[in-house]
């Protein structure tokens, strides 16, 4: 599947190693994923490449085109819930996770009543990987 993997960039990147964590499974799988630059420890300095207009173009795009969208958010980001919200608009199912011990995630995504979000918090490396397996297998049946 095509997956738009979804995580703070200037919002912070206290979570950059779970983003990398989340990018090595869905790789594993086999499955597209779309923006795997998320992931990447570099991403703010290559930003300088792409102008802002540019990066809004492709990441619409890419949310146009994919299967669904995987957002990590447990760092408060603009940008994320803007795709999030923008992923909804176009009927792509959306799995939003975070870190339990994470201060309360914003009320437009925990209260967010669309039947196409599921919002999951994990508290391990497995148990996170659980959530993102039952999600796929969810909606690739
Ligand atoms: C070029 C190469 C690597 O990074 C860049 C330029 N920056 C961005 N490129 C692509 N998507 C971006 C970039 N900056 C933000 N985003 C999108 O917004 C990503 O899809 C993230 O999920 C989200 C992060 O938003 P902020 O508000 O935390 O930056």
């Amino acid at each position: 599947m095509k997956i738009y993997l979804s995580g703070a960039i200037r919002g912070g990147r206290q979570f950059q190693k779970t983003y990398e964590i989340i990018l090595d499974f869905l790789k594993e799988e086999n499955h597209n994923v779309l923006t795997f630059h998320v992931a990447s420890k570099n991403v703010l300095e290559m930003e300088n490449s792409l102008r802002e207009i540019e990066i809004f173009t492709q990441d619409e795009n890419w949310l146009n085109e994919c299967d669904c969208v995987i957002a990590e958010v447990s760092v408060p980001s603009l940008g994320v819930g803007y795709e999030i919200a923008h992923a909804l608009c176009v009927k792509k199912p959306v799995l939003a996770i975070y870190e339990v011990e994470v201060t309360p995630i914003s009320a437009m995504i925990a209260g967010n009543t669309s039947s196409l979000i599921e919002v999951v918090s994990y508290n391990s490396h497995s148990q996170l990987i659980e959530v993102l397996r039952s999600f796929l297998d969810r909606i690739m049946n």
